[in-house]
């Protein structure tokens, strides 16, 4: 291609520089002040977000929330002044939890002086619920790009749904700027091979290949042809062999986004700390200050004042408002009016946008769910999770979501009719495969959350390991995913320890904001469910089993619906005041009710209390929390078929657990229960033992 071919550049170039140079040196000026950071990155990727946002997408500094705006996602998390300089220099406005524009700025000049700094808006990496334009937290190399599939599997959805000849109310597209370690990382390459495969052509990844990571040159660790690896993965690749010639990254972001049919990768050759002339192109550019002297230079090769400080040049403010402003602007200007004229003709499609948005649920959505009759003989806990999972997306338009490869076993797949496989040629599905790509899974659920739909990942609850660091991600970023894991505990038995979760309820219910829910038969399934859906800000896992779980009779029992305090007293000694209490969840809650038949009636007041979520538990009052648990009952013993880790909390230091401290073992369910103890009849001795009787 020969530089003629190449769009008139739009801008004149004194100016675009100066803009580009401000990014430069904010970003330098920053990491001084701070003594910490990494200036390297965002020194040599200046010139890319700088024609990503002033030339090609569409978002609206006004409303940095507007449904229809292109997303850019940061996935080179440490270079995140180059998100703090731009969403300054647009002058992007704050948005608050309950989505109210505010009229003040995102970040402003001072908190970029204050980068790193308590309270800041320019934190170390890009948060999401923190800083309003930032569309993902990222930080953990990989998340971020794989984060950016589910977004584009989003819009697809969402144009498929809601869109109407002569009304494309969601046509925008996903920017992804990621480096070498985003392409090291295993998720990035699950997150591609399925973003091609799906042909989504909405998404395009920009890689900045400037061959240094921490450790020294990339001809250490990482000398694939990264390239070739993309077009294998079906997707268009371009390269841009110099990060300094914008009109060439304006060209390249062009026939992404005229290519249809496949995601786009731009290969983006650059060099880290570019200007410095003793740190381009070094390690030590990735994340170390420059040095007052070096900075001196280092401005001196940009041709700025070698003395200025945070400094913004006249006309700079301008001209980001010009051009990304002006342009935003016009397009949310635009397709306001459009979509008023898109809510007269389709009043109903558009009432669910707006609670969407909101993240509210639409009238009856809780209509028709399950109510399980009493029965000894019970059901699984995946079986109910798949009879609620079809009724909510009837009634909830936009829940969705799918299994990693185990829909079948994990009961997760849609089956009503129209419900439909989200496939390139069918983009409305609701049935998404995510193939054997469980991290991905968790980063794309996370995606799809971000674009305000209601989506559900599945996987045996083993594998949730696999995909715990994008679960994290949804914690910190308040986002109210939901991770359905089955085959709980030792209930698939012959598959052994493999596949036999242990530490895995320990190690979620320690992540803060997480809601984990163990429930312990089909109708706490059904209440689990309607505390989840109704969660707005929190993600959710539920453990189920693959086991039938009996239906305990709620004529006799407390009702389900005690789920939503987290723990509830399910069974009690005539008239309260019990001297033992026995403590379970899921699968072992009906050990425990069937202990307490026993102890009753053997003149032991015990109470059964069914406790399915720590987490809810903790956030009730003190006076409930001690009205199930009361203080001076000491007399205590959990069962639960998982780590008895962190269970003393509940049982105290004189208290008993029943639970694992090994591994599990390869054998038939029940004489797993035998040699690991989880039988009524050692509930009830443990009882007895507290009592000091035999
Ligand atoms: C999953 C994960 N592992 C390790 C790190 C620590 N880390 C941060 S940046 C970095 C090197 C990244 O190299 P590259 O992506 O090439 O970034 P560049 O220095 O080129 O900006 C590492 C190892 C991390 N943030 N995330
Ligand atoms: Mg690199």
């Amino acid at each position: 291609m020969s530089a003629k071919q190449l769009a008139q550049p739009r801008t004149d170039a004194a100016t675009a520089q100066r803009c580009i140079n401000t990014i430069r040196t904010l970003s330098i000026d920053a990491v001084q002040q701070a003594k910490s950071g990494h200036p390297g990155t965002p020194m040599a990727l200046a010139p890319l977000v700088y024609t990503i946002w002033n030339r090609i997408m569409r978002f609206d500094p006004q409303d940095p929330i507007w449904l229809n705006r292109d997303r850019f996602v940061l996935s080179n998390g440490h270079a995140s002044m180059l998100l703090w300089s731009v969403l300054h220099l647009t002058q992007t406005r704050a948005v608050n939890a309950a989505y109210e524009r505010l009229g003040e700025p995102s970040v402003t000049l001072d908190d970029i002086r204050r980068f790193r700094q308590i309270n800041s808006k320019a934190p170390g990496h890009p948060e999401y619920h923190w800083v309003s334009g930032v569309e993902a937290t990222t930080g953990p190399l990989g998340n971020g790009v794989a984060t950016s599939v589910g977004m584009a599997i989003a819009q697809k959805w969402l144009a498929n749904r809601y869109n109407r000849p002569g009304f494309q109310i969601f046509d925008y597209n996903i920017y992804a700027v990621c480096g070498d370690g985003c392409m090291m990382e295993g998720v990035s390459s699950e997150a591609a091979s399925l973003a091609g495969h799906l042909g989504l052509d909405n998404l395009c990844w920009v890689y900045d290949n400037n061959h240094i990571t921490i450790e020294g040159n990339t001809s250490i660790t990482f000398t694939e042809d990264v390239a070739t690896r993309f077009l294998a993965y079906e997707w268009n690749v371009l390269r841009v062999g110099d990060a300094n010639d914008i009109d060439r990254i304006e060209h390249a972001l062009e026939v992404f986004q005229k290519t249809k049919g496949r995601p786009t990768l731009i290969v983006l050759d650059s060099h880290i700390g570019y200007g410095s002339p003793h740190r381009q192109d070094t390690p030590e550019a990735h994340g170390e200050p420059l040095g007052d002297e070096e900075i001196r230079l280092t401005k001196r090769s940009y041709g700025w004042p070698e003395d200025a400080k945070f400094l913004v040049p006249d006309g700079v403010y301008g001209h980001f408002a010009a051009e990304v402003g002006a342009r935003g602007a016009q397009a949310r200007r635009e397709w306001t009016e459009l979509f008023a004229a898109y809510r007269g003709a389709y009043p109903e499609l558009a009432t669910e946008i707006d609670l969407m948005q909101r993240r509210e649920l639409p009238a009856g959505w809780d209509r028709n769910l399950p109510d399980f009759p009493a029965d000894p003989k019970g059901v699984a806990g995946r079986d109910a999770s798949g009879k609620v999972l079809n009724v909510l997306a009837q009634n909830i338009p936009w829940f969705l979501g799918g299994s990693a490869d185990l829909g079948p076993s994990n009961k997760t797949t849609l089956t009503y009719k129209g419900a439909g496989d989200f496939q390139a040629d069918n983009s409305g599905g609701k049935n998404l495969h995510f193939g054997i790509r469980e991290h991905a899974m968790g980063a794309i659920v996370n995606g799809l959350s971000l674009s305000k739909l209601r989506a559900f990942g599945a996987t045996f609850f083993i594998f949730s390991d696999y995909a715990r660091p994008a679960i994290r991600l949804s914690a910190l970023m308040e986002l109210p995913a939901v991770f359905v894991f089955t085959h709980d505990a030792m209930g698939d038995g012959e598959d052994g320890p493999t596949h036999q979760p242990v530490e895995h309820l320990a190690s979620l219910r320690a992540i803060p904001g997480l809601v984990t829910l163990r429930p312990g038969d089909a109708n706490e399934v059904v209440e689990a469910y309607r505390y989840i859906v109704q969660l707005r800000h929190q993600p959710a896992v539920l453990a189920l089993s693959r086991q039938p779980l009996p239906t305990l009779d709620r004529s006799r029992y407390a009702p389900a619906a005690g789920l939503a305090r987290g723990a509830y007293v399910l069974a009690d000694a005539p008239g309260g005041n019990p001297e033992v209490i026995l403590i379970a969840s899921g699968g072992e809650l009906s050990l425990a009710v069937q202990a307490h038949e026993k102890l009753l009636g053997e003149g032991i007041r015990s109470r059964v209390v069914s406790m399915p979520s720590w987490d809810i538990f903790e956030h009730q009052t003190q006076e409930y929390r001690d009205s199930v648990l009361p203080p001076h009952t000491k007399a205590r013993v959990a069962v639960e078929q998982a780590s008895t880790f962190g269970w003393e909390r509940y049982v105290g230091t004189s208290g008993h657990v029943i639970g694992m401290r090994t591994f599990g073992s390869s054998a038939p369910l029940k004489e797993l229960q035998r040699k690991f103890g989880f039988e009524p009849d050692q509930v009830a001795a443990a009882a007895k033992e507290q009592l000091g009787r035999r």
